[in-house]
């Protein structure tokens, strides 16, 4: 195996043996076959669609197998192989579909088009050739890498969406042919580096998409005292990014005596009007998604993963058997909750007899979170927002948007946070928050220091205010405004967010703790020499860079 798509890869270098995130290595080369065929797959539909011909099932089968891939999503072989079979079924249909329009196959000579096999050993021998280390040069594999890892996060976003209803045919067209345009030898170094902005550009629509999707099925965020300690009921706790999955599982726990807390980067679902409603939503329940290893453990009841991130559970835990994935997520041994069939909701009737037979979660904190600091609730209290600005109560706000995670150096987030002036304000999203989240930062004229707008996904609102603030201060262009990025990655939906700041022109972001692995030297001066990324230093040093002081 090799693969360097997140924050954790081996020795910032690439994980080679087994995945530092615990992802088995035949797991992740079965990844690299399943993106092989969606490259195959999309060479047909991008000529189909040239032709007038759209297929809904390859749009849907290309999102969810990316979706698949995203680090911590998904580590159950049986999944990928079955998925691997459907991929070769599909793209033998599209080629057949393409043959009968009329179309030459003789012009398409990416293997993944063609390449056949349904034998688990074929599937394992060819998945060795196909991955990342396949492109030779190392300028053009880091820009196609950093194309496909942008689609990933678009598609993780692009299926949140769908699930409720949204959909944009140009994202799908725009996924599909950048697909293509990775298997492409001839474009050069710009080209490339033109199509990964042009995925930034297709990030903001996706994020803008799965944020009126979210907002007109749930209403506007709103700001929310979210409670952190719990009651005396048999209780689920659902984690991940997917609210359509939120939704149907408090309708299906109303009345049954079972309540429901968030983890990780569900917890922005307390968030939303449509949400507050049920009484038996409780909070939310322990940090950030690496922090599971604990928190599960005490809150004694059953876990519905809507997303990642997935930990692999310890040998000594005792809740491996209390777990449930869902969506594109899966591990091996927890119980999947299957996709809605023929305009039917889920039926997470087994998750809620099982919580049925389990005690309380046990407390471990108490208290309250607030948040709810989406676009339209701070453009509610602009005036006073701005007020603050003119008059130098804020002196700056500091984006710090993005991931958590289990590494160390994580701890520059906690501190940079608590060293920052009390004129300053942090503006969030992500599971980056929980960092810093919990710390008594206290409040600008009742303006707290920490906005939470939502999930890595609501850096969209982020970037909104921006634009807001701009046009209030009639600057020229959002990098004059007082805003500093100072953002946190682990994986590839973080990707798509800062291609998608990129794209509307943030200079100078921040980058920690790490710089991705999958940038070469050459790329990663690129976007310095052009957008001012940089990594982090010290909290002193990048505190008197950020201040000016
Ligand atoms: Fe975090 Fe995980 Fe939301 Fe990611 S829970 S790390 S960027 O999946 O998607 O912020
Ligand atoms: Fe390594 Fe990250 Fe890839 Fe997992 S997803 S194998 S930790 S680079």
């Amino acid at each position: 195996m090799f693969c360097f798509q997140c924050q954790e890869a081996a020795k910032n270098t690439g994980c080679t043996v087994n995945g530092v995130c615990g992802k088995p290595a035949d797991v992740a080369n079965l990844q690299d076959l399943l993106i092989f065929l969606c490259k195959g797959i999309s060479h047909y539909t991008v000529r189909l669609r040239a032709k007038g011909v759209e297929s809904n099932e390859v749009n849907k089968f290309v999102v969810d197998s990316l979706f698949m891939t995203i680090t911590n999503a998904n580590f159950d072989r049986e999944r990928f192989i079955t998925r691997v079979r459907q991929a070769i079924d599909l793209r033998e249909a599209v080629k057949a579909l393409y043959v009968s329009k009329g179309g030459d196959i003789t012009e398409i000579t990416f293997d993944g088009a063609f390449w056949t096999s349904k034998e688990e050993a074929d599937m394992d021998a060819k998945a060795l050739e196909v991955g990342v280390l396949a492109t030779e040069n190392e300028d053009v594999r880091s820009l196609r890498e950093l194309t496909i890892y942008g689609l990933k996060g678009m598609a993780a976003y692009a299926e949140h969406a769908f699930n409720l209803g949204h959909e944009d045919k140009e994202v799908y067209a725009f996924i599909q042919q950048a697909l293509v345009d990775t298997t492409n030898d001839s474009l050069s170094a710009d080209e490339l580096t033109a199509l990964v902005l042009k995925t930034g550009e297709h990030g903001v629509k996706v994020m803008a998409l799965l944020d009126k999707a979210n907002t007109s099925a749930y209403g506007n965020p709103e700001i929310t005292k979210v409670n952190l300690g719990v009651r005396n009921n048999p209780a689920i706790l659902i984690s991940g990014h997917d609210l359509k999955d939120m939704e149907e599982l408090l309708k299906q726990t109303e009345g049954t005596g079972v309540d429901v807390y968030t983890h990780s980067e569900m917890l922005p679902a307390n968030y939303y009007p449509a949400f507050k409603k049920y009484s038996h939503f409780v909070g939310n329940y322990g940090s950030s998604w690496w922090h599971q290893i604990e928190d599960f453990e005490t809150f004694n009841g059953p876990v519905l993963f809507t997303t990642n991130c997935i930990v692999p559970p310890r040998k000594s835990s005792t809740y491996a058997d209390r777990i449930y994935t869902t969506g594109s997520s899966g591990f091996p041994g927890f119980k999947h909750i299957e996709d809605r069939k023929d305009g039917k909701v889920k039926d997470f009737s087994v998750i809620i007899e099982h919580a049925k037979r389990c005690a309380p979660p046990k407390e471990i904190e108490t208290g309250e979170l607030i948040g709810g600091f989406a676009h339209a609730q701070v453009f509610a209290l602009a005036d006073k927002v701005v007020e603050a600005v003119k008059s130098g109560a804020i002196r700056k706000f500091f984006v710090m948007a993005g991931c958590d995670g289990r590494m160390k150096d994580r701890n520059y987030y906690t501190e940079f946070a608590s060293a920052l002036p009390k004129d300053t304000i942090i503006l969030t999203a992500g599971c980056a928050k929980y960092r810093y989240n919990k710390l008594p930062l206290g409040d600008i004229g009742g303006i707290p220091r920490v906005l939470d707008a939502g999930q890595c996904n609501d850096s969209y609102s982020l970037a909104v205010i921006a634009l807001k603030l701009k046009e209030v201060f009639n600057a020229n262009s959002i990098n004059e405004l007082p805003i500093a990025y100072n953002i946190a990655w682990y994986e590839q939906k973080a990707v798509i967010v800062l291609l998608a700041l990129l794209y509307l022109g943030v200079k100078n972001i921040h980058l920690g703790p790490t710089l991705p692995a999958f940038l070469s030297p050459n790329v990663a001066e690129v976007l310095v020499k052009n957008f001012g990324i940089a990594p982090i230093g010290t909290v002193d040093e990048d505190m008197k860079l950020f201040l000016g002081e």
